[in-house]
């Protein structure tokens, strides 16, 4: 069995999980795009359908969810982010530019900050495939963020806006004890900002059961 991070146990399959469990996915636009925006940078907004002539890769990756489940072995397709980042943010931005962090956003107004040295990772995916078929709602279309190295809080599926920013940009938990951590970063246990990864594990691992039960319920109404 292969190795997962520390605090992460294998399951079945792959569930759809999230913090938005309570609603359908949003549904996927007659024309799907993705708009960079932010303070350093001439706004540009990709069509999918251009997306698709930019370089393209298949990539094997565990999936960690901050809960503690992994989903081991899905096979993402897409376009390397380094690739997306190099071919359509740098040549709009203002010269002299330093970008620090860039947030990825869902058409259900989920958002995630990432450090640009994270995103431009080589494992960094925009996915619009998995396991040999088109994304589906429940795991993100029509196109995700895939960042394996970091949990699952950071791959924002149903991307549609990238802002780039030349600062952190203010976090709204910033204060909640339940903050995320800035990184993120799986094999580190890098949970949550204030609250040592190894101590919410056995309150996560609880959850989990409920968690999925609901979650099987939501697919099954749709
Ligand atoms: N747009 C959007 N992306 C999201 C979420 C969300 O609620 N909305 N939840 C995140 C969380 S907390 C997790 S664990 C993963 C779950 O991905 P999955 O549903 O494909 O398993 O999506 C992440 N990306
Ligand atoms: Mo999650």
């Amino acid at each position: 069995m292969a190795l997962l991070p520390p605090g992460q146990r294998a399951v079945e399959g792959f569930p759809r999980f999230g913090t938005h469990l309570h609603h359908p996915p949003p549904p996927v636009p007659e024309h799907p795009a993705i708009e960079v925006c932010g303070a350093a940078v001439e706004p540009v907004t990709i069509a999918l359908t251009e997306l698709a002539q930019l370089p393209r890769r298949e990539q094997k990756a565990d999936f960690h969810c901050v809960a503690g489940w992994s989903a081991t072995d899905l096979l993402w397709e897409g376009t390397p982010f380094r690739d997306f980042y190099r071919l359509v943010i740098e040549p709009a931005l203002a010269p002299g530019a330093t970008i620090t962090h860039l947030s990825f956003e869902g058409l259900d107004e989920f958002r995630s900050v990432v450090q640009l040295e994270d995103a431009l990772a080589d494992d960094v995916f925009l996915a619009d495939r998995l396991d040999g078929e088109p994304l589906d709602s429940d795991h993100g279309a029509p196109i995700r963020l895939v960042s394996p190295k970091q949990y699952g809080f950071v791959n924002t599926k149903h991307l549609c806006r990238i802002e780039v920013h030349t600062a952190a940009p203010p976090d709204p938990d910033k204060w909640s004890p339940l903050a995320s951590h800035a990184r993120a970063r799986v094999w580190a246990e890098e949970r949550h900002r204030y609250l040592p990864g190894r101590v919410v594990r056995p309150v996560y691992h609880a959850l989990i059961g409920p968690i999925r039960r609901l979650s099987a319920r939501g697919s099954m109404n749709r």
